[in-house]
């Protein structure tokens, strides 16, 4: 027997919900197009033209009916809405306790690393039953990272961070893909996740079994820290001209403009690279931007060092 599937293997918590949604759409507009086909068919038999046949009169209007129709369908039409809204804002709002893996696309390869600097290439491997966001960006043009077993596609544009979580909920090894046409080699730019028990996840981690050397994310981070003299004003005490960072991530900050905006690396991102888009309440927009001084894959080690630093006692970090 062939193992023939309409659909692909299930192995996320997405996969479980998204499935219905798309079985329904299939089947509601697979049946609304049956059924005109055969109103089609069988009025053009009956009504065709015959020299004999009396024509039947005609009714410009049948109000009730067309208001019942066009209610039935607004309400089906915001059903469908409704339910897809809610798949949505699920797939998009991550778990705070994720574990976070950085993805950067560029033609033609899906270059990835782990939170202990841990490194692969077209591979994802990922412990079953645990939230995993992946944080990504692309180095050239737009790409899409998708895992059809997860349900799941995003795109990944250069000059910016999109995230995607996930849960996945067995164990096994399924194909990923780039879905946005990224170039010649774009059919070949993919590979597979490698979905295992948390224990070996956290083997492979340690580089049991494959995977680049880590390199160490953090010390890189701290070095470009140290080189772009970001302790210059981000340190406490009385030439304190900068926020203090540590602690930073996953705080809400205010801006001058009253918008509140929530510490995540897409922010960390923006605040390195276009530092008067916008400005923290309280201080002058004294920082210089470093745009184009830094790689992505530098800009990715910096901001997981100041993700990385504690946050301090507050009496020092209010002294001013
Ligand atoms: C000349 C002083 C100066 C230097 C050097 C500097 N910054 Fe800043 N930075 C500021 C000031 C002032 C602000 C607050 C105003 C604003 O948002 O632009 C700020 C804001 C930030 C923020 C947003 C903090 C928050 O509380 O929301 C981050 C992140 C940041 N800087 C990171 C860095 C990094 C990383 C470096 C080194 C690559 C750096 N800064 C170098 C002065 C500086
Ligand atoms: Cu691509």
């Amino acid at each position: 027997m062939i193992d023939f599937r309409v659909l692909p293997e299930k192995a996320s918590t997405f996969a479980e919900s998204v499935d219905p949604l798309y079985w329904f759409l299939i089947l509601f507009v697979g049946g609304f197009f049956l059924v005109v086909c055969a109103v089609v068919l069988y009025w053009g038999v009956k009504y065709r033209q015959r020299p004999e046949e009396d024509r039947p009169s005609y009714h410009p209007h049948a109000i009730k009916l067309e208001i019942a129709w066009t209610v039935v369908l607004v309400i089906i039409a915001l059903g469908i809405f409704v339910w897809g809204s809610v798949l949505f804002f699920r797939a998009y709002d991550a778990p705070d306790d994720a574990l976070e893996i950085s993805v950067m696309g560029k033609q033609w390869m899906w270059k990835i690393r782990h939170p202990n600097g841990m490194r692969e290439t077209n591979e994802l491997h990922v412990p079953v039953d645990t939230p995993v966001r992946l944080t990504m960006t692309s180095q050239d043009v737009i790409h899409s990272f998708f895992i059809p077993a997860f349900r799941l596609k995003q795109d990944v544009l250069p000059a910016k961070y999109t995230t995607m979580w996930f849960k996945a909920t067995k164990t096994g090894e399924y194909p990923l893909f780039c879905a946005e046409y990224c170039g010649t080699e774009h059919s070949t730019m993919g590979g597979r996740v490698f979905v295992m028990e948390p224990e070996a996840y956290a083997a492979w981690l340690r580089g049991e079994g494959g995977g680049e050397a880590p390199d160490d994310v953090l010390a890189a981070g701290r070095r470009l820290y140290d080189r772009l003299g970001c302790a210059a004003c981000h340190t406490a005490g009385v030439e304190n001209r900068g926020p203090l960072l540590e602690g930073i991530h996953g705080t809400t900050v205010e801006m001058t403009t009253g918008e509140t905006v929530v510490v995540n690396d897409e922010y960390l991102r923006e605040s390195i690279l276009n530092p008067s888009y916008r400005v923290v309440k309280g201080y002058a927009p004294l920082m210089p931007s470093y745009k184009n001084q830094l790689e992505d894959e530098e800009l990715m080690n910096l901001i997981a060092y100041i993700k990385s630093l504690p946050k301090q006692q507050v009496a020092i970090a209010e002294v001013k």
